[in-house]
């Protein structure tokens, strides 16, 4: 059995959003000729409340790119993006959402971010994605989405050192690429854990 994770496919990740990714609106269209391809469908979505600790704004002095220590663990500081029940935090229009059989929510603590969609960045807490793949017999997931360098890397990390097949369908996904080549490093950092790359656009045509 094998799944699609499309990852934070939200406005603030598309262009005129908070939190801007290069080309983010062009890979709808392929997430969603990739979704009809699937038995099982799943989405993370970014949901912050909005004080979390990863936005620049909530520090005095601070601005989004800063480094800080947030709880004892690296952070970078973001604009405030994807507040929980804002237009900003809702799928991009043109998602197909019908075939999406769950949703999972992640950053909602204010303490810690959450990159990756199945555990926070400390590995503390669970968002129950990887319990729902294996109750289902997931063995192989293909993940999708924004950003590369960040949600999407993150997630097809811990996918594959949960012991699911992880391919990374590079075409749909961009990256906010905060320095040059970090996409193209985070590719090989995948790679290199095991993660396929693959490319989506070859076989399913893109616009
Ligand atoms: C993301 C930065 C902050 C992402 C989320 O979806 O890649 N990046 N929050
Ligand atoms: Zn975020």
């Amino acid at each position: 059995m094998k799944a699609l994770i499309l990852v934070d496919l939200q406005n603030d990740f598309m262009p005129g959003g908070a939190l801007p990714v290069t080309e983010g609106d062009q890979v709808v269209p392929l997430a969603n000729k990739l979704q009809r391809r699937f038995d099982l469908v799943v989405a993370t979505q970014d949901w912050h409340p909005a004080n979390h600790g990863s936005f620049a704004a909530s520090y005095a002095g601070k601005k989004p790119g800063d480094a800080i220590a947030l709880n004892g663990l690296p952070q970078v500081l973001w604009p405030v993006h994807c507040v929980q029940n804002t237009q900003g935090a809702a799928f991009h229009g043109a998602l197909e959402t019908a075939r999406i059989a769950q949703v999972f929510r992640k950053g909602t603590d204010a303490g810690v971010d959450s990159y990756s969609g199945f555990f926070d960045n400390g590995r503390r807490q669970a968002t129950g994605l990887s319990d729902y793949l294996k109750a289902r017999g997931v063995e192989e997931v293909y993940v999708c989405g924004l950003a590369t360098d960040y949600c999407v890397r993150f997630t097809a990390l811990d996918a594959e050192s949960l012991g699911f097949r992880t391919r990374l369908v590079a075409d749909a996904c961009r990256g906010v690429e905060l320095k040059p080549g970090d996409v193209a490093r985070a590719i090989e950092e995948m790679r290199k854990a095991g993660v396929q790359v693959v490319q989506g656009c070859a076989a399913h045509g893109c616009p």
